[in-house]
Parts: structure tokens; C-alpha cells; sequence
């Protein structure tokens, strides 16, 4: 019995060729997107996000941060597998069941493609035929990869090279036929070139004596920026296609194309912070960029709102909203951003253009923005509906960042931020403290470069001990209020809290 290839007893054996089948269909699958027009494995991560209720997508994001979602695909790919992996315990897979193999993938490719709303096509066949080739070939191929002696007799290097050689040959056999579907079907599946805008722009330096070891810039290298959205991949938004729509309750509707918006000519430059609300104090979801953008003030008196309407709902590409209220526009900083530095948005920026709400957490500023809905009532948003401040002012915070040691002479620092809604509460000093709070001192600043950018400080101090310290820094706000040492959780309303760091001997 033990010489039939199809009833290979050890059952680890037999999981990981269910695996190994789960894994090549779902690569299969991804081969085929060019043909079909989306990857399964995506949007049924994707159907899973939308529809499973508030409290559920906010424990998970609770527990996993905003990475949530890159999990969520593992966690499909995992299931996948897993699934397969225990059909093959169940009933085991010879390498004569090539047929019913194929007929089991096949089918699954079709429900799953048209679960994901694609409708009927040549592509479509194309794509279940790609989809099912693979786990029909490592069935069929499997005698190949036997061992001498059998399945249960490990460590045969003849048969580890065997194996590698076929997998280095799959990978590169389907690596290079999804090369060619992309080119064959002139989809593009990378991001695009961020392009050179046409205007000048002046991106604000910072001192430099701010700029040691572990410091951020004063303005984040766009290639530098936090991601953090609900996409799986972000989505690809063709700017010849592309129309802003200005709409709702609303005198005058109208719509601006790419070409127009990017050559308005009430176009601004604004450096502003950006920090998610779901970062922990201390975290590394901030940054600061240089965006180049029109007030949404005069895009959205340019229709002409309605007595009456109250609020201002962004709606994007990918299904993501949120609103803010209709007065809050009149705020002059308020912009659709086009351009980071000199260049154009970078698709996981939001291209072609985003909203910027300086002072709010980053969850305020929807990116691929495709359409700006006046409405006469309030509207809950994205985040608002699944339990998070609706508001959502940036609370005062101040991070350590960077130490910079010289003989005896050290130097901490960091950034110090807060939203501010009037102006006249800033940021006006940092403490600092590098004997974990016991006593206090007052941190340099680096010059405002921007009214909503953060403030780079520093502290300078002598330790001839070189030994280790803990840094505890604190902002205080001009009206005097002091940054508050009560910690709370990201949820609903921001982490807040003082940020400490021990820094290490010399
Ligand atoms: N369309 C869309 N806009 C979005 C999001 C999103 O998921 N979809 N995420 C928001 C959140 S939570 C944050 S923190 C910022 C992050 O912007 P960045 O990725 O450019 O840093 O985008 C916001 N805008
Ligand atoms: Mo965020």
C-alpha cells in the first residue's frame, strides 16, 4: 500500500500537499487578476471589512491597530489553506485525483469571481482556467517530487533539490505569466510616478540644529510619510477619468476635472502635520508634509450651499467618507491637497487629491477624494460610525524622538504638536525632564515653520556619568494649559499621556 502514490499515511504529509494545493490555487488566482479584473483573496477580505458590524471591525482594530486589514487578508489566505490542508486529512489526495481537483478549483474560482461582482467574460474563463492549472499540476505532478522511498523518509538531499527546482521553477513560470497578463492587458498593477508640478514650490528647511541623530526632518520626506488607511491595496484612480463633484444641497452643482483643479488658480502651499488617531504616545504614525492644494472654502462656495445645510461630507474612491461641519470650511487652511512637495500625491496619499483639516487627526482628511456632499443634516462617518470622536482635535503631545551624545554633553529631543482650532493656543513651550520626571527644565524650539506643523524641540544637558536616564517631556499650550499625564487608549478621542523613554549608556 505504502508504494501507491495516493495513500501516504502520516498525516502531516498529506496537511501540508492540501496546503500545498490551497496555496497554488490562491496563486492561481493572482495570475489571473489581470484576466479578471480583481483578486479574490482581496475582495473577499475586502466584503468581510464592509460587512462585518461596527463593534467587531473596531475590536479588531482595538487589538491590531489600523494594520488590521493586511491581517484580515493573511487571516483569508490562512483560512484558504487551512481548509484545503484538512479536505487532504480528511480525504486523502493522490496524484490520480487530478480531475476532481480541478473541478473542485474551478468551481470555487467561479463562485469566488463572481461573488466579487465580475461579470461573464473570456477573461473570466481565462482567469478560472489559470486558477486551476496550478493545483491541478502539483496533483499531478507529485510522483515527480517523490522521495526514494517513499513520503515518509525525510532528509534526501536529492529529493530537497528536487523539490526546490520545481517550486523555483513555479514561481518563476507564474511570476513571468503575470507579467505578461499585465502587459498584454496594459494594466498597470504598480503605483504611478509621482509627477513634477507645474508651479514652484518652496518647502520650508527647518534649522538645522535640530536635525541629530533620531530626529525627524521639519517636513517628512514624502516617501517617509505613515500609510494608514482601510484598503487592502490602495486604489489606482485614473486622472483622465477622474472628476471632482462638488454637489448636494447646493445651488449650482458642478464638477472639476484633474487639469482643472491642479491649475486653480487660488492654488496654496501649507506645511501641516498629520498623525493618525489610532498612533500610541510615542508612535510613529506622524508626519509632517509640505501640500500644495485649494481651500475647500472656495470650492464649496463656488456651489453656492443652501440655507440650511449644515455639513460637508467627503466621499472617496474606495468607499471611505467623513464630514465635517459646513462652518468649519470657512476656515482658510482647509484644503484639497494635489501635491506633496513639488510633485504630485503619491497614490497611498490619496492621488489625485485628498482633504487636509489641519489640527484634526489624520482620519479627517479622506484621501482619493472623488466627491464633496453638502448636506442639510449631520452625518455619521466611517470612523464616527464605528465608535470614534467625530471631532477628533489632535490632543497636545510631545514625543522624544532623537540623543545625540558629545563627551559629557548630551542632547534629547523631539516634536511637540497639538491641534488648534483659533490659533492663539500653540504650542508655547516643552518641558523636559531626564531624570524620569523628578525634575523639570525648559526644551528649545525650533521657529514655527508652518501655523499647523509641528515643533521640533531640544535639550541640552551635562552627564558625566554617561550612564542611562529616563527622558519625560510635557507641552504647554500658550493659554498656560499643561499637556495632561493621564493616560488614555487611542480610542475614541487619541492617545494622551506624557511620553518617557529610557536612553541606554553610552
Ligand atoms: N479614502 C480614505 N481616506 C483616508 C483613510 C482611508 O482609509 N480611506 N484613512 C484615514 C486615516 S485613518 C489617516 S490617519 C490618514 C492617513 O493619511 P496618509 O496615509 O497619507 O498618511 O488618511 C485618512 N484618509
Ligand atoms: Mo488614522
Amino acid at each position: 500500500m505504502s508504494s501507491e502514490p495516493s495513500a501516504d499515511s502520516a498525516l502531516p504529509t498529506r496537511a501540508l500537499f492540501g496546503a500545498l494545493i490551497g496555496g497554488m490555487w490562491i496563486a492561481g488566482l493572482y495570475v489571473a487578476e489581470p484576466l479578471v479584473g480583481s483578486f479574490a483573496i482581496v475582495t473577499v477580505a475586502e466584503g468581510i471589512i464592509v460587512r462585518s458590524p461596527g463593534w467587531l471591525s473596531t475590536a479588531a482594530i482595538d487589538l491590531l491597530g489600523f494594520y488590521a486589514t493586511p491581517m484580515l487578508v493573511a487571516g483569508v489566505i490562512g483560512g484558504i489553506v487551512g481548509l484545503t490542508a484538512l479536505l487532504a486529512v480528511v480525504r486523502p489526495i493522490g496524484s490520480d485525483a487530478g480531475a476532481p481537483v480541478a473541478i473542485v478549483a474551478a468551481s470555487a474560482s467561479l463562485l469566488l469571481f463572481f461573488g466579487a461582482g465580475e461579470a461573464f467574460s473570456i477573461g473570466l474563463l481565462g482567469g478560472v482556467v489559470v486558477a486551476t492549472v496550478p493545483p491541478y499540476l502539483v496533483v499531478r505532478g507529485r510522483p515527480l517530487v517523490r522521495p526514494p522511498g517513499g513520503w515518509e523518509t525525510k532528509s534526501r538531499r536529492q529529493f530537497l533539490e528536487r523539490i526546490g527546482g520545481v517550486s523555483l521553477a513555479v514561481i518563476v513560470s507564474l511570476v513571468g505569466l503575470r507579467a505578461l497578463f499585465d502587459r498584454l492587458l496594459g494594466r498597470q498593477p504598480s503605483e504611478r510616478v509621482r509627477e513634477p508640478l507645474e508651479r514652484s514650490v518652496s518647502v520650508p528647511e527647518g534649522d538645522s540644529q535640530f536635525d541629530f541623530d533620531g530626529m525627524p526632518k521639519a517636513v517628512t520626506e514624502p516617501g517617509e510619510h505613515y500609510v494608514v488607511d482601510i484598503n487592502v491595496r490602495p486604489p489606482i484612480v485614473d486622472p483622465e477619468t477622474w472628476t471632482l463633484d462638488v454637489e448636494g444641497a447646493v445651488e449650482a452643482p458642478y464638477s472639476l476635472s484633474y487639469d482643472e483643479l491642479v491649475t486653480h488658480e487660488e492654488s496654496i502651499e501649507q506645511t501641516t502635520t498629520m498623525l493618525c488617531i489610532s498612533n500610541q504616545v510615542g508612535g510613529e504614525l506622524i508626519g509632517t508634509g509640505h501640500w500644495v492644494g485649494v481651500q475647500l472654502s472656495d470650492l464649496v462656495e463656488a456651489a453656492g450651499p443652501v440655507d440650511g445645510a449644515v455639513s460637508v461630507v467627503t466621499h472617496a474612491a474606495d468607499g471611505y467618507d467623513e464630514a465635517i461641519p459646513l462652518d468649519l470650511v470657512e476656515r482658510e487652511d482647509i484644503l484639497i491637497a494635489y501635491g506633496m512637495g513639488d510633485r504630485t500625491l503619491a497614490t497611498e496619499h490619496g492621488f489625485p487629491a485628498r482633504l487636509l483639516v489641519p489640527g484634526r487627526y489624520g482620519m479627517k482628511m479622506t484621501k482619493w477624494i472623488d466627491r464633496i456632499e453638502i448636506r442639510n443634516e449631520r452625518h455619521e462617518a466611517y470612523w464616527a460610525e464605528r465608535g470614534w470622536d467625530d471631532a477628533a482635535i489632535v490632543n497636545t503631545m510631545s514625543y522624544v524622538r532623537g540623543v545625540e551624545r558629545d563627551g559629557d554633553r548630551v542632547t534629547v529631543g523631539g516634536v511637540a504638536f497639538g491641534g488648534l482650532e483659533t490659533g492663539i493656543e500653540e504650542i508655547a513651550a516643552v518641558e523636559v525632564s531626564v531624570d524620569g520626571g523628578e525634575t523639570w527644565a525648559e526644551a528649545e524650539l525650533e521657529d514655527q515653520i508652518a501655523a499647523h506643523a509641528w515643533r521640533r524641540w531640544r535639550y541640552e544637558f551635562d552627564d558625566p556619568a554617561t550612564g542611562e536616564f529616563e527622558v519625560v517631556v510635557r507641552a504647554i499650550r500658550s493659554d498656560g494649559t499643561v499637556q495632561t499625564e493621564a493616560e488614555t487608549s487611542p480610542r475614541p478621542s487619541g492617545a494622551t499621556g506624557w511620553h518617557r523613554r529610557i536612553i541606554g549608556p553610552d
